[in-house]
């Protein structure tokens, strides 16, 4: 077991239906702890940055074009092993796939638009972790 940071953030979906604290519930109801915390606009380089794995891909622009569409809270949380373990609490990509008990599963579901729009971004690796958390929160 690693105590591990990862970079949590809850997209403009979420924010905007507020569910910002629901998910830093479910977060600290899991036992993870809050190490940082801010709310956002995100400006489209910063998330140009954040998707670079996905550029070129058909959903990134729309990506990009809804991140940064209003606010967001990114999160540093910390935990041991709490990158997988967020990303079980998120739930699969897809809402409509995702599975009940889930962030995802249970808030979130199919708008019909192109981007799908899952209200919560977790880091899925140490190495994206590092990466992601040095370009949302470059002061720590
Ligand atoms: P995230 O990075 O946000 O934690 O989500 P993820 O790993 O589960 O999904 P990823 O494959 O990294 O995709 C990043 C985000 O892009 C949007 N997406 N839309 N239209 C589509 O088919 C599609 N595919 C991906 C989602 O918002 C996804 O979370
Ligand atoms: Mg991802």
């Amino acid at each position: 077991m690693t105590t591990e940071r990862s970079l949590v953030i809850v997209k403009p979906d979420g924010f905007h239906r507020g569910l910002t604290g629901e998910v830093l519930r479910r977060i600290e109801a899991k036992g993870y702890v809050l190490a940082a915390l801010k709310i956002l606009t995100p400006p489209t380089a910063l998330l140009q940055e954040h998707y670079a794995e996905h550029e070129g891909k058909p959903f990134f622009e729309p990506l990009v074009a809804f991140m940064s569409s209003g606010p967001v809270t990114a999160v540093v949380i910390e935990g041991e092993d709490c990158i997988k373990g967020f990303r079980s609490l998120a739930g699969a990509t897809n809402p409509t796939e995702a599975a009940p008990g889930s962030i995802r599963g249970d808030l979130g579901r199919d708008w019909g638009e192109k981007v799908q729009k899952n209200i919560v971004h977790g880091s899925d690796s140490p190495e994206s972790a590092a990466r992601e958390i040095g370009i949302w929160f470059p002061e720590l």
